[in-house]
């Protein structure tokens, strides 16, 4: 199968990019044709700082190959460097009903938190998502929940592509992990941990250090009761600590509720501390290793914008042919 997925270069990934993304695609890698992207057109659409967005690169890079990503089996690449990317996504711009993109959750989200810089780059974000995608043919885009509304977006653009133009994109389906898809803020459960939340309390990056660990989950906002129970609504906290343990201990959730039970929040705490912090630590380990090999790491990305461009070429000119482009 063909597999596509990015991230953003913004801010320093965390558990939740982890869960919901990367370790989705370390599981793809080994027997399908898997294309991972650092999204750096997408980063731009929101405030950022224009010198350190290339540092922002090498360093997604690192991570993807701290994970486990092997640059051998999949084709690791910078977004803008393959400039057929934004060619794809103005000529979508043109089947891409407004009424769609006006009603996507981070749209509205996003430009809530950025008033003074609601962008069209904002707006349009979808349209070179779907781009990004339809032009690898892509079959699967493993991606976390929330961004299973943008991937749906995807497939009605090539869908309507499709029924104007001819039969030209294959429609993509998203994957999603079976459990922490969503991992919630550590300071507000009711909202999805993110990069860009200026409270870092909210988020465990994955090269924190095991006593920033500590003290993120010793702060975690639970509530006012004292039973450790699986439940969203009613305990959204304790619940979302419970998912950090059971995606790292790889445990389901009921067995999770069964070992916890009758223990007090901090013995959940304490217990949630110690397996994010073994967990994390060849995250830390490899990073290192990685760290002063710029000359590998740019190899890397030069081989990837290769491949992907061979691949994205050949679509294009098949979509400015039906298009009637020249
Ligand atoms: N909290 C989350 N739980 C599970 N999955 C998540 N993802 C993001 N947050 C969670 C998944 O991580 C991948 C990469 O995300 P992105 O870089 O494209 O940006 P995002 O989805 O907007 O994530 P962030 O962390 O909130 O970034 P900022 O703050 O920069 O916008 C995606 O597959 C996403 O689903």
């Amino acid at each position: 199968m063909r597999i596509f997925s990015g991230i953003q270069p913004t801010g320093d990934l965390h558990i939740g990019n982890y869960f919901g993304a990367i370790k989705q695609w370390l599981d793809f890698q080994h027997e399908n044709e898997c294309l991972f992207c650092i999204v750096d057109l997408h980063a731009i659409t929101v405030p950022y700082d224009a010198k350190k967005l290339k540092e922002r690169i090498t360093e997604k890079t690192i991570i993807y190959l701290a994970a486990g990503l092997d640059p051998e089996k999949v084709i690791i690449f910078v977004q803008s460097r393959v400039k057929e990317h934004t060619e794809l996504a103005w000529l979508l711009n043109t089947v891409t009903p407004l009424g769609e993109l006006y009603r996507m959750t981070q749209f509205k989200d996003k430009a809530k938190k950025n008033k003074k810089n609601e962008n069209a780059g904002l707006l349009n974000y979808p349209v070179l998502m779907a781009a990004d995608i339809l032009l690898y043919d892509t079959q699967v885009v493993p991606v976390g929940e929330d961004q299973n509304q943008h991937v749906e977006l995807a497939r009605t653009i090539g869908k309507k592509f499709n029924q104007t133009f001819g039969e030209t994109f294959v429609l993509p389906k998203s994957k999603l992990p079976s459990f922490g898809a969503r991992i919630m803020s550590l300071s507000d459960p009711k909202k999805k941990m993110s990069k860009s939340d200026p409270d870092e309390k909210s988020r465990i990056s994955l090269f924190d250090s095991p006593k920033e660990i500590e003290k993120k989950i010793k702060s975690a906002v639970t509530d006012t009761q004292k039973t450790i129970k699986y439940d969203k609504e009613k305990k959204p906290g304790i619940s979302n600590l419970l998912t950090i343990y059971s995606v790292f201990s790889g445990e389901k959730m009921e067995k999770v509720e069964k070992e916890m039970k009758g223990k007090s929040y901090k013995a959940l705490k304490d217990a949630v501390s110690e397996i994010t912090i073994a967990s994390l630590e060849p995250f830390r380990r490899k990073r290192e290793e990685f760290f002063s090999r710029d000359v590998y790491i740019e190899e890397i990305l030069k081989q990837g914008e290769k491949r992907a461009r061979t691949l994205a070429e050949a679509k294009m000119g098949e979509v400015r042919k039906k298009m009637g482009i020249s």
